[in-house]
Order: C-alpha cells, then structure tokens, then sequence
C-alpha cells in the first residue's frame, strides 16, 4: 500500500464528502452549461486528485492500484465528467510516461501533471484508426534535429484543455503494423499541431473531446517517448489495460449511484395504494442491479490487487471492462424502468446518466474488443 490506512481513509472519507456536498448539487449545472466551474478545477487539484497514480517523487500521490479504484469508486458517484477531468492525468494521459518515459521526460512534466497545473491527452485514435490501433497512420518522419509530425487523431478526451499530448505516430513506414509505431511527448502551442472544434456528444457534457491536428509539426527529438523508436503500441496497449481498470471502477461506482437513487425513489413513489419497493418485480430489479454491480466490484479489487502484485493483468483487465460497462448498461436501464415516466424526462438525474453510461461500453475499447482480447489471450495462453 502506499498510504497508510488511516491517510487512505482520510482521502477516501473527503472524496466521499466532496463528491456529496460540493459536486452533486453541480450535476444538473454541469449538464445544462457543459462545463466544471473553475473553482471546482481549483479544488480538485488542492486535493490532490490529479496525481492520484503519479508516483510521490513527482508531486502525486502514488496510489496502488487497489487504491486508485476505491477512490474512483467514491469519485465516479457522480456526474462522469468530474472524473474525465482527471482521468486523463491519472490514467492515458500520464501512464505511457510514467511507465516508458526517460528520467528526463518524467522530470520535465509529471510534477506539472501531479499539480494539474498541466492536462494531458492521450492521441491514438484516428479517423481511419479505432479498434484497429496498430493500423494508424499519422507519420512521425525523421528530419535532422528531430520529427515532423503529420495526421489527425479523433474524439481525444481532454485535448481542448491539454498542455500535454501523448501521441501515436508512424516512425517506420515500411512496418504497416504495430512495430513502425512510436509515442512522442508534444505541447500544445507547438507549430503545427492545431485542434478541431469541440465534439457534441450524446451525453458525459462537461467533458470535452476534438480532434487533434499535425500539419508539419516538427519536434525535437527528445520528445519521442523513452528515447525509442518503434514502442509506442506497446505502450499504448499497457496503458490501456490500466485504464480498462480505471473504467470498470468508474462503471461500478455509477452503477451503485444510480441503484441508490432508484432505491430512494421506489420507497418514496406509491403506486396502487403502497411504496412501489414493495412489489415483488420492481425487487427483482433491484436485487439484479445490486448483485451485478457487487460482481463488478469484486472482480475490479481483485484485478487491481493482482495488478500490484506485478501480474499480467491483460485478460482480467478486459474481464472487468467488459462486464463492468456492460453492467452500468443494464442498471441505468432498470434504474430509468424503476422510475417510469420520470426516469425519461430530460434532467431528472436518471436520464442523463442512461446517456452518460452509454460511452463506457465504447472507449478505452469496445466492448467487442475486449471478448477479443480476453479470447486471444486464452488460446495464446494454452501454448
Ligand atoms: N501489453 C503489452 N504488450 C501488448 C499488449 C499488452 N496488453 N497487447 C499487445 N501487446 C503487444 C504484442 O505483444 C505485440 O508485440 P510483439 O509483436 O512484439 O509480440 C504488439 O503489441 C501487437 O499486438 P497485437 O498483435 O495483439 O496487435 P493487433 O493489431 O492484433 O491488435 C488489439 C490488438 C485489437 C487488442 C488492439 O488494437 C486494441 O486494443 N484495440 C483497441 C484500441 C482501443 O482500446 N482504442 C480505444 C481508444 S484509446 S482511449
């Protein structure tokens, strides 16, 4: 562990607080103005939470696994967009350099991702290039002195606030696959790389993603991540069985947030003459919602807790997203079905998180790519 229990209690117990009383009352704000207010920003980073798995010697917090998802289980009671503000430094954005970057590298940002004075963006995704990573095309051409960058990368989360982008580039075009594709650390402000307008999006308002443009970007050498060619896919994908972690606590938490609002509701609401909670079919939603949304919890402690025993968690990873996405996707069904007619209408709560939900089942990887990562690995794994 890398806080005590006492300290980790203590952040657990001012998440779970801040989460109730200061970002709660936001949700309906937040949704209408698709924005955080700046103060939130402000707070959010006096607390630390942009560095939850930033390790201590750069300014965050380096929480271990296991303690990275019993915070997002507390902070991902709430609207997802809160959490998107610091997934990014937490998870894709920061991950590829705290686990492949050079000393340098690290130096130069994570204190500034740590503090969140800094916001990082994770580039992989293409117009042409979605759950065929390994088939992207933006090119990373060698030039003296450095690389000039050139393609567009698509729906990046956070880029429109990024200082900071981790991006997957093509350094050798004779290798169409994962091999000719390198990471490099670029700024925003750097010539060349411009961004798209903001993306309307079918819910999860207040987090924002566009697209990311390189038009003869040049950059120095020192920014190609860990100083290597050729290992930007591997990074990607260790990274994202870190985040598909994150994800599934994120999921878990929304699940338990949107059964405790229907169990509320369906004590309160009486239809023929006694509290809908009482009939025996609405139990039966509940008692479903509560059993998978336990499963999902197990499997995401467990998963983590093999995480940090150094295993490789690549299959259980994907285990827990798939199962964990598709989870919330059925809880925030029955939770619209549990409050009937006013689960439908626009911004009662409810709605908006059927909508929001619905993205978990596609980023960070389909749920489709999952089956194929976990299917793959178990016919790799009998030799
Ligand atoms: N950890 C470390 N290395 C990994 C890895 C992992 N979890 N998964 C794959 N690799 C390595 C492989 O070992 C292989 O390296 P070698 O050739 O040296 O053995 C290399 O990466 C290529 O892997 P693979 O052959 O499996 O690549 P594929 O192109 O067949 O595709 C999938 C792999 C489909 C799993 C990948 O493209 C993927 O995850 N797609 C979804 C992308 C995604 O999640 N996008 C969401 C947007 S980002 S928010």
């Amino acid at each position: 562990m890398a806080l005590d229990s006492e300290t980790m209690q203590g952040l657990l117990d001012s998440v779970t607080r801040f989460v109730r009383e200061r970002l709660r009352p936001l949700e309906h704000q937040v949704a209408q103005e698709d924005r955080i207010p700046p103060e939130i920003r402000r707070e959010i980073a006096d607390m630390g939470l942009f560095g939850l798995s930033i390790p201590d010697e750069y300014g965050g917090l380096g929480l271990t696994m296991e303690e990275e998802v019993r915070v997002a289980f507390e902070l991902g009671r709430t609207s997802p967009a809160f959490r998107s503000l610091i997934g990014t430094n937490n998870g894709i954005g920061s991950q590829g350099l705290i686990m492949d970057g050079t000393e340098e590298q690290k130096q130069r940002y994570l204190p500034r991702l740590a503090s969140g004075e800094l916001i990082s963006s994770f580039a992989l995704t293409e117009p042409e290039a979605g759950s065929d990573a390994a088939s992207l095309k933006t090119s990373a051409r060698k030039v003296e002195g450095g690389y000039v960058l050139n393609g567009t990368k698509r729906f990046i989360t956070n880029a429109p606030h990024a200082g900071l982008f981790t991006v997957f580039a093509r350094t050798d075009p004779s290798q169409p696959g994962a091999k000719g594709v390198s990471a490099f650390l670029i700024e925003a402000g750097t010539p060349g790389l411009s961004l798209g307008p903001v993306d309307r999006k079918m819910g999860q308002s207040g987090a924002h993603t566009c697209d990311v443009i390189f038009e003869d970007c040049r950059v120095p050498a020192d920014a190609l991540l860990g100083g290597r060619e050729g290992q930007g896919f591997r990074t990607a994908m260790k990274v994202l069985d870190r985040g598909r972690l994150h994800i599934s606590a994120v999921c878990v938490a929304m699940a338990e947030r949107v059964i405790e609002d229907s169990l509320r509701y369906a004590v309160e609401r009486k239809q023929f003459g006694q509290p809908i909670a009482e009939f025996q079919l609405v139990q039966a939603m509940l008692a479903d919602s509560r059993t998978e949304a336990y499963a999902a919890r197990c499997m995401v402690l467990e998963t983590a807790r093999a995480k940090d025993r150094a295993e490789d968690v690549a299959t259980d990873a994907a285990c827990c997203k798939l199962f964990a996405s598709e989870m919330v996707g059925r809880v925030v069904d029955r939770a619209v079905q549990i409050h009937g007619g006013a689960g439908y209408i626009a911004d009662h709560g409810i709605e908006r998180f059927y909508r929001d939900a619905r993205l978990f089942r596609i980023y960070e990887g389909t749920s489709q790519i999952q089956q194929i990562v976990i299917a793959r690995n178990m016919v790799k794994a009998l030799g």
